[in-house]
């Protein structure tokens, strides 16, 4: 990855979307990149930081995203080029100084990259972040696959710098993780050290400049949409113009596909746009020249560019009739026989679906699961043993990460998740609104990132809650990448290892346990007891229940040549009690012909099956070696 990353200009290589993104930043000579993982943005940061030492640039796994926009901020305001990258809803949580910056504006160029999710394919929305650029004046550029992704992210850097504004490049899902061939340009040598000056006038939001600043965020960025036209990611495709269609993004190509298919692509005169706010309205209005017939506006979720189309229409005397959403869906993604049955419909011809591309490869279902040897699904099991023998019947809210999977059978201890670091917040309150105990769980990446805000409030207001924190050292659903407690940094150095029980100890937190998940007895002890100190002391505890991922472990483990030792289940001592299925449900057991079994390719060799079985009928079998 990292040859094709830093293969010379002219060559054309196979890149991931967020590859071509990085190598864009790579040849727009940034210096600084920051960000907290997230689907579908993490492979940018990913890329960077295997290249960081190589190409002098400083790469960063934040602490969360609003932390990672003031890293990228600070570092612009020093003159020097910076990126940022997170999934669209890590917009949410940098957007308060996104919104100071949009006044402020930019001194080194400065490209956000916000990785929207239509399809919530890994989130747990569809927010549609174009608005983020509308509210905070920062302009909107949305590319339609890896090649224009690389080449527009370089080229925004000089936009960014000419209009001193910070800018919003918007991949979804499908440009993020579609692969294509990409021409490399030159890399650029990024200018490392930078000088801030200072600027009262700018970086000071005090009412008396923030008054000021927001005129300038506005007229900077309509002098931005009357220089769009000449953008050459935004273009014009002059047809016949008896209809006309404008897109944007990954809809681009499906409008392009389904007139192909529908066999109508020499009638519509096509608008593709890169930038989605401000619009080019010079180019908009050049398209409106072109087109007799009405107009479908093809675009992923909401109807940003419809409305602002709508408007400017009716601003100019516009009068053909404009589509959008009453063709197209507002949710989810759109693909080529959507586009064409909404084409279709506005021409008001009846088409047949068999002229779409229908997708006839059906994966097979996969449910979700934790893994075999998850920490985390013992962690679950005991809690839930806990809670039983403590005789209580909790809430339990947790978070997002692996350990959300605590929602399914047989666990069923996750009742709320919203957004990271919330179920703690939300816990907080259940406690104070009702007399239910509250039990929340929360991952490790999770806790750094937005849980201690929570828990120095449960300890200030005094409310008794049980934390559970999820520790498995990475940040897991995302890919592994560290965060404050891994010890190491994105690129792999070493790094302080912050620990949770130090700063739930520092925050004024009294009962502070450790545990290790493999041992059950000794966990379900040490749970039982943080119940029973809530419910009796009316405080909050944490439990901190640590084990490293399993895949990490089991990963080293083979690398190194480890044998694993896998278990067993002694048919002569199964009473078929059904505890290690219905109870823990781990992956590698299975039941075939009334019988339980142990898939010795899937068993980690934890140990947890062995410990809870009644019967003693788990047993170790000794090594299994892979290649
Ligand atoms: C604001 C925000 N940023 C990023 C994400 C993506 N994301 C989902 S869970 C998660 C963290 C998971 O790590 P951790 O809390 O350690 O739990 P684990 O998956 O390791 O069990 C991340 C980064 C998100 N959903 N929301």
């Amino acid at each position: 990855m990292t040859k094709y990353l830093l293969a010379p200009p002219g060559e054309e290589v196979l890149l991931m979307g967020n590859e071509a993104i990085a190598r864009g930043m790579l040849e727009a000579g940034i210096a600084v990149a920051s960000a907290y993982p997230g689907t579908p943005s993490t492979e940018i940061i990913e890329a960077l930081s295997r290249v960081a030492e190589e190409v002098g640039i400083y790469v960063e796994w934040s602490t969360n995203e609003k932390v990672a926009i003031e890293v990228a901020i600070g570092a612009s305001m020093c003159g020097v080029r910076a990126a940022v990258a997170m999934k669209h809803v890590g917009v949410n949580v940098a957007s308060d100084p996104l919104m100071s910056l949009g006044y402020s504006g930019v001194e080194g160029g400065l490209v956000i990259v916000t990785a929207d999710d239509p399809n919530a394919h890994s989130s747990q929305n569809e927010q549609d972040n174009r608005y983020y650029g509308m509210h905070a004046y920062i302009p909107v550029f949305e590319p339609s696959s890896p090649s224009e992704a690389k080449d527009l992210t370089r080229d925004l850097y000089d936009l960014s710098e000419r209009y001193k504004t910070a800018v919003f490049l918007r991949p979804t899902t499908r440009v993020c993780h579609v692969r294509g061939n990409v021409v490399l340009g030159e890399l650029k040598k990024p200018e490392r050290v930078g000088v801030f000056r200072r600027d009262f006038s700018r970086w000071v939001l005090l009412p008396v400049n923030s008054r000021r600043l927001h005129e300038e965020a506005i007229n900077r960025i309509e002098k931005l949409a009357d220089s769009l036209h000449e953008f050459k990611y935004n273009f014009l495709k002059k047809k016949d113009g008896s209809f006309g269609v404008i897109a944007s993004g990954i809809a681009y190509n499906y409008a392009v596909e389904a007139l192909m298919e529908l066999g109508i692509y020499d009638k519509a005169t096509v608008l593709k746009l890169a930038s989605t706010y401000p619009l080019p309205r010079k180019l908009v209005k050049e398209f409106f020249d072109n087109v007799e017939g009405e107009v479908l506006v093809v675009e992923e979720l909401d109807p940003i560019v419809e409305w602002n189309v709508k408007v400017f229409a009716k601003e100019e005397g516009i009068e053909n009739i404009v589509h959008g959403k009453d063709l197209l869906p507002r949710v989810r993604e759109l693909d080529t026989s959507i586009v064409a049955s909404a084409i279709a419909g506005m021409l008001g011809k009846n088409y047949g679906v068999n002229v779409y591309y229908k997708p006839t490869l059906a994966l097979p279902p996969r449910p979700p699961t934790m893994c075999p040897g998850c920490g985390h699904r013992a962690a679950f099991y005991e809690l839930k043993i806990a809670s039983a023998k403590a005789k209580v019947k909790a809430v339990y809210p947790g978070d997002i990460g692996c350990y959300t999977l605590g929602f399914f059978p047989p666990y069923r201890l996750v009742d709320i998740s919203f957004s990271m670091g919330s179920g703690l917040g939300i816990g907080l309150g259940i406690a104070k609104a009702s007399d239910e105990l509250v039990v929340a769980t929360i991952g490790d990446s999770t806790f750094f990132h937005a849980g201690i805000p929570a828990l120095i409030n449960a300890v200030y207001n005094t409310t008794p809650i049980l934390l559970v924190v999820m520790d498995n050292g990475v940040t897991a659903m995302t890919g592994h990448q560290p965060h404050p407690g891994s010890g190491y940094r994105a690129t792999g150095s070493v790094a302080k290892s912050l620990k949770i029980e130090d700063i739930a100890r520092a925050v004024g937190v009294e009962f502070v346990e450790v545990l290790d998940p493999y041992a059950v007895d000794a966990s379900i002890r040490k749970l039982i007891e943080a119940i029973e100190y809530v419910k009796k002391e009316g405080k909050p505890a944490v439990i901190i229940a640590r084990r490293p991922c399993a895949l990490i472990v089991y990963r080293q483990r083979i690398r190194r040549g480890e044998k694993i030792d896998v278990y067993y289940v002694d048919q002569n001592k199964c009473a078929k009690c059904g505890i290690c299925v219905n109870l823990l449900a781990c992956p590698a057991i299975y039941i075939e012909e009334a019988k339980y079994f142990i898939n010795p390719t899937l068993c980690t060799g934890c140990g947890v099956c062995a410990q809870i079985c009644p019967f003693k009928a788990i047993s170790l079998r000794g090594g299994r070696s892979e290649e």
